[in-house]
C-alpha cells in the first residue's frame, strides 16, 4: 500500500493529518506544496482535487479528501471503539475545526494582502467573538481530561492541537482559563505534534500577523 500525503508544512489542517500519521508510526511519502518549490506535487495534487483544499490523502492513485476522513482512513484506531466514546471524539473535531479554525482562519485571511487588500474589521470582530464564545466552553468540556474526549490520545487532539496552537497566536487564551491553556501545553508536548511544529519552523515568516516568539 503506498500513501502520500499532499499538504502545506505550515497548514494546520496538514498538520491534523501529519499528527495522526506521525502518531501511530503509519509509512507514508509527503509531496509538498509549499510556494513554487515543488511544481510537479502541486500539478498532482489540483488534478486530484481542483478545489485545491488540503491536506489530499492519495492511496495508490485514489484520491481522499477532507482531514478527518483522511485520519479515519490512515489511523482508524484515532477514532475511540466504544461507540459513545467515539461520538465525543467525533463532536470535539467537528468543533475544533468549525469554531476554533474556522475564525482562526478568518482573522488570519482578513490579514493577507492577496486575499484582501483592506481587513474587514467586522469580519475580524465577529471571529474573535467566536473565540471568545468557545474557549470558556472549551475549557470546561476539557476540565480533568487528559485529551480531549478523555483518557484516549484520538482525532479530536489531531484537530485540537493545531486549531489551540494557531488560536492563541491570533488571540491569546486567558490565564483563568487554566485547564484549557494546560490542555493546549499537553498535546504540544506530544512527539507527533512537537515534530509538525518544528517542521513549520522555517515557514514562521509566512505568519501573517507576525508569529510570537514563543512555542
Ligand atoms: N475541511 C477541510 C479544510 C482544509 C483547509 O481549509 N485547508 C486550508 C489549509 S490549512 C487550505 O487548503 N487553504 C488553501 C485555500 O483555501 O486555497 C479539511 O478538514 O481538510
Amino acid at each position: 500500500m503506498s500513501l502520500e500525503l499532499f499538504g502545506h508544512p505550515f497548514s494546520s489542517y496538514t498538520w491534523k493529518a501529519l499528527i495522526a500519521l506521525y502518531d501511530t508510526k503509519t509509512p507514508f511519502e509527503f509531496r509538498n506544496i509549499a510556494g513554487d518549490q515543488y511544481p510537479e506535487n502541486e500539478a498532482a495534487f489540483l488534478d486530484h482535487w481542483p478545489v485545491g483544499k488540503f491536506p489530499l490523502l492519495v492511496e495508490e492513485g485514489v484520491p481522499t479528501m477532507e482531514s478527518s476522513i483522511i485520519i479515519e482512513r490512515v489511523a482508524p484506531r484515532l477514532v475511540p471503539a466504544d461507540p459513545a466514546s467515539a461520538l465525543e471524539a467525533r463532536m470535539l473535531d467537528r468543533i475544533f475545526d468549525n469554531h476554533v479554525m474556522t475564525p482562526v482562519q478568518a482573522i488570519v485571511s482578513e490579514h493577507l494582502p492577496f486575499i484582501t487588500e483592506k481587513p474587514d474589521e467586522a469580519r475580524i470582530a465577529r471571529a474573535r467573538a467566536a473565540l471568545d464564545k468557545v474557549y470558556p466552553w472549551l475549557d470546561s468540556r476539557l476540565a480533568g481530561r487528559q485529551w480531549a474526549a478523555g483518557e484516549e490520545f484520538t482525532v479530536a487532539d489531531c484537530a485540537g492541537a493545531p486549531s489551540l496552537f494557531y488560536a492563541d497566536w491570533v488571540q491569546r487564551i486567558p490565564e483563568a482559563l487554566a485547564s484549557l491553556k494546560a490542555y493546549r501545553a499537553r498535546v504540544l508536548a506530544r512527539p507527533s505534534v512537537a515534530r509538525v511544529v518544528d517542521e513549520a519552523r522555517p515557514y514562521r515568516a509566512l505568519f501573517p500577523l507576525g508569529a510570537p516568539d514563543r512555542d
